[in-house]
């Protein structure tokens, strides 16, 4: 446990709780994506697939969630299927974690809660789909996800597929940059846009290999710099949606959450809800395929972790 007064809180499920105490990989997964980021029954489907990557991949899954305020690393068969359909459960960031356990909620982890969850329980790499970051008009709404600053200050290796289009890109690099998130491309130069594996952006550094991530975190701690780091694995191609072909979607999505007045923790499932129906499913079927992918190099991360401790 890496406070000392949070292991109350907190419940660690069997399977996890071992392959930690043993030093073996381990892999946190978040749950807003089932309770807001995908509709049932594709959501619990995945969550299942994706853990069943991280175990081919040689590492321990951990989906993280609140139910009635016990902070859950791993959840059980049964309380994945209930989360799945589950009303009332909130989305939870680090400013609204300690209500939702102070006050017995049901919460479903963002990136930033996640992370801060699987450093408690001593869980190192995290993968999930898109993080958030600086939306496309933050000059007006100064909305910037918590996301990014959680990556600035909390070690755990997020891995995602890059940052979903529908948000100000440059901005979010640039944000990352001030913050002092380092942002490696897995072999890749550019910055991969989520449904799309490229934009114009080149991404910051770029490393090639799980063991080079491995060597690079390692070096990070040993230099007592803190925080996290983000790994953008570009989706596989026979999955990819060309951002020619999202950015029309994109744009009449953003369009409409202006026009009804969506804001807030509202706007990123309002706009994955609206592309989804506006790519007939595809955007969805893109978004299972690269948090498998991401979940698949997290695991792969998570071992040589492991192997480098032992
Ligand atoms: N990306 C997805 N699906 C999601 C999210 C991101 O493809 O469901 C979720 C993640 O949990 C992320 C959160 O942390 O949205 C960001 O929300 P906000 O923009 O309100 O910070
Ligand atoms: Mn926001």
């Amino acid at each position: 446990m890496n406070h000392d007064n949070a292991g109350r809180f907190i419940d660690i499920a069997p399977k996890v709780k071992s392959a930690l105490a043993a030093g073996e990989a381990v892999v946190a997964l978040e749950s807003t994506i089932i309770t807001h980021g995908m509709p049932h029954p594709q959501n619990v489907a995945t969550a299942r697939e994706v853990e069943a990557v991280v175990h081919e991949n040689g590492a321990v899954p951990a989906t993280i969630a609140i139910i009635e305020g016990r902070i859950k690393i791993g959840l059980s068969d049964t309380e994945l299927d209930w989360l799945g359909t589950a009303k009332d459960v909130m989305k939870l960031s680090r400013a609204d974690l300690p209500y939702a356990v102070a006050s017995r909620r049901h919460g479903a982890t963002t990136v930033a809660a996640t992370m801060i969850c699987a450093h408690l329980a001593g869980i190192r790499v995290f993968a999930t789909g898109g993080i958030g970051g600086v939306h496309q008009g933050v000059e007006a709404t100064m909305d910037i996800s918590a996301d990014l600053d959680e990556l600035a200050r909390t070690p755990v290796a997020v891995i995602c597929a890059g940052a979903k289009a529908i948000l100000d890109l440059p901005r979010t690099l640039e944000y990352l940059e001030t913050r002092g998130v380092p942002v490696i491309g897995y072999g890749t130069d550019r910055f991969p846009a989520f449904w799309s594996r490229t934009s114009e952006l080149p991404v910051p550094l770029r490393l090639d290999t799980p063991e080079a991530i491995a060597d690079l975190i390692r070096t990070k701690e040993a230099l007592g710099l803190g925080g996290g780091v983000l790994v953008a694995n570009p989706v596989p191609s026979a999955d990819e949606i060309p951002a020619s072909e999202m950015s029309a979607f994109i744009e009449a999505a953003i369009a409409e959450a202006k026009a009804r007045g969506v804001s807030g923790k509202a706007v990123t499932p309002f706009l994955l809800s609206r592309l989804f129906e506006r790519t007939g499913g595809r955007s969805l079927a893109t978004n299972i395929a690269l948090v498998k992918n991401n979940a698949a190099l997290a695991a792969r991360l998570a071992a040589s972790l492991a192997r480098s401790q032992a």
